[in-house]
């Protein structure tokens, strides 16, 4: 199986003259930039806000040629430098960024050095939520079909690291809105958008510039996969000759769907049948409409249903999302860790709380959202939510008159808590519709608190 030989957007060189250049940030991506242009034979200074941040000690060993400075940021850093590499969790409002672009200087993120150097065919997959896991399947099936694949960005290793290694077939790409803002020249093969629900207000200001963020990655893309259920995306695809839709609602000739016969659901692509949906290891609606985006990009890539039949059905899906800890006492017991914003959590709520009732854990950093978003999932569903976290007061107004609610001060307590009120045969779910750094390093170690709660309580 080979991948179908289109023409790729020429490669663009890096801004002419831009031999020292200035990183911003000292995490992940911005450790990636500075090896990545080192390499390539530029000057490179490293600088971040935080007086110790994450990458110091491995930019100090790593590279010790670069130039190094944590803490207050001054000015005069832009005195020696031709162009920026910004991180993505740097704000683009940054008074140093804003010097820069009145000085005229280029400001770059990675994803636009990725995209300016590679000339490896590449997948871009963006959305509120779903990207991991369609990433994660596209990479899949690509594999599966003896492709050589890298796969990163968001998700995993950094754009850049992906250039170092031995050149693959492919690369697929899961993209953030912060990541997308500094982009101009992305040409994916394939550019998908999953959804575009509220997420990250805090960074863009309005859902309006949040979901431009996200639309950059059609601009250039020669073939679209885009979500017909959500509007935010679908107008973005309206009378445009290259989208492929996927829907759970609409079927037609350019739609990836859903069929029901003899009561059965079966993943289509028109009227050809390509999976029953009982068959997938990943469980709810939203992750139907993820196994039909990776179906469309795969389809776009020329991968053969028997491939995509394969992967579909050994798939189940990654840790922190929707995961079944175990039933213990006849509770289900669920980890969706990665549930961080009010779309992900309904989704969870709604493809998890089937036919049942149960309790909800949820609470962190709400990022500026509306919980009253969750209500409708929650209205039925959840009989108890019990709140963990920063903006705890916030989801109680906003969901106190439909459910029970419950205060807890940490993980521990919360799990111990939903133990006491969920009753046999209902579900107790972690997905707290929030970012986790107010009491964990991460999503993960908020994840696995709960897991280590819970086997804890049953002596597992
Ligand atoms: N920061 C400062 N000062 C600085 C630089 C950064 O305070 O000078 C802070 C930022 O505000 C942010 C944190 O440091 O809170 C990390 O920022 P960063 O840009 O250094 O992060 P990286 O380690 O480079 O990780 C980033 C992505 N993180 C963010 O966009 C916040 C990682 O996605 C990604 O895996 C990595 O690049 C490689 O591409 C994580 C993420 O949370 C998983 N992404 C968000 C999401 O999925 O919702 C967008
Ligand atoms: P992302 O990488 O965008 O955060 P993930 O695949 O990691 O997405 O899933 C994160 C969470 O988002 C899941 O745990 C689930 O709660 C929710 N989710 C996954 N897919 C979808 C989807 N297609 N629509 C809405 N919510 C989803």
């Amino acid at each position: 199986m080979s991948v179908s030989t289109r023409h790729i957007e020429p490669v663009l060189s890096l801004p002419p003259g831009a031999a020292r250049w200035l990183v911003f940030g000292m995490g992940n991506t911005g450790l990636s930039c500075a090896r990545f242009l080192t390499g390539q034979g530029y000057a490179v200074t490293i600088i971040d806000t935080r007086d110790v941040p994450p990458m110091l000690e491995r930019v100090r060993h790593e590279l010790p040629m670069a130039h190094a400075y944590c803490g207050p940021l001054d000015e005069n850093l832009l005195t020696q430098v031709d162009a920026l590499a910004v991180s993505p969790g740097v704000p683009l409002d940054h008074p140093l960024i804003e010097t820069a672009r009145k000085r005229g200087l280029p400001i770059l993120g990675d994803i636009e050095i990725f995209a300016r150097t590679t000339q490896t065919p590449y997948v871009a997959i963006t959305g509120s939520n779903g990207k991991s896991t369609v990433t994660t399947l596209v990479a899949e099936m690509l594999a599966a079909a003896g492709i050589a694949v890298g796969a990163g960005a968001n998700l995993g290793t950094p754009a850049l690291d992906l250039l170092a290694g031995p050149t693959p077939d492919f690369f697929v790409l899961e993209l953030s809105s912060f990541q997308l803002e500094l982009t101009e020249h992305l040409a994916a093969r394939v550019g998908c958008i999953l959804n575009i629900t509220p997420d990250h207000l805090d960074r863009h200001g309005t859902l309006a510039a949040y979901a431009e963020a996200k639309a950059r990655i059609l601009t250039h893309a020669q073939c679209l996969v885009l979500n017909a259920d959500d509007p935010r995306t679908a107008k973005l695809g309206i009378a445009d000759s290259r989208v492929r839709w996927f829907s759970l609602r609409t079927t037609g000739p350019d739609y990836y769907s859903i069929l029901t016969r003899d009561g059965q659901r079966f993943l289509v692509h028109g009227e050809d049948v390509r999976f029953p949906s009982a068959k997938l290891r990943i469980k709810g609606a939203h992750n139907e409409l993820n196994a039909l985006a990776a179906l469309a990009i795969t389809d776009c890539l020329g991968i053969s249903p028997a491939v995509q039949t394969q992967v579909l059905e050994h798939f189940s899906g990654l840790e922190h999302r929707c995961r079944l800890v175990g039933e213990y006492d006849g509770i289900r017991w669920f980890n969706d860790s990665k549930g961080t914003n009010v779309g992900a959590s309904a989704a969870a709520i709604e493809g998890l709380f089937d036919g049942h009732r149960g309790v909800l854990i949820a609470g962190g950093q709400g990022k500026g959202a509306d919980f009253r978003t969750l209500r409708a999932a929650v209205l039925g569903r959840v009989h108890t939510v019990v709140l963990i976290g920063e903006d705890a007061p916030l989801l109680d107004a906003a969901l106190g008159d439909l459910t029970k609610v419950r205060h807890a001060s940490g993980m521990q307590e919360a799990v111990e808590i939903a133990r006491a009120l969920a009753n046999p045969g209902e579900s107790v779910l972690l997905s707290p519709a929030c970012a986790s750094f107010d009491m964990f390093e991460n999503y993960e170690a908020r994840g696995r608190a709960f897991e280590a709660a819970v086997r804890g309580m049953y002596l597992i």
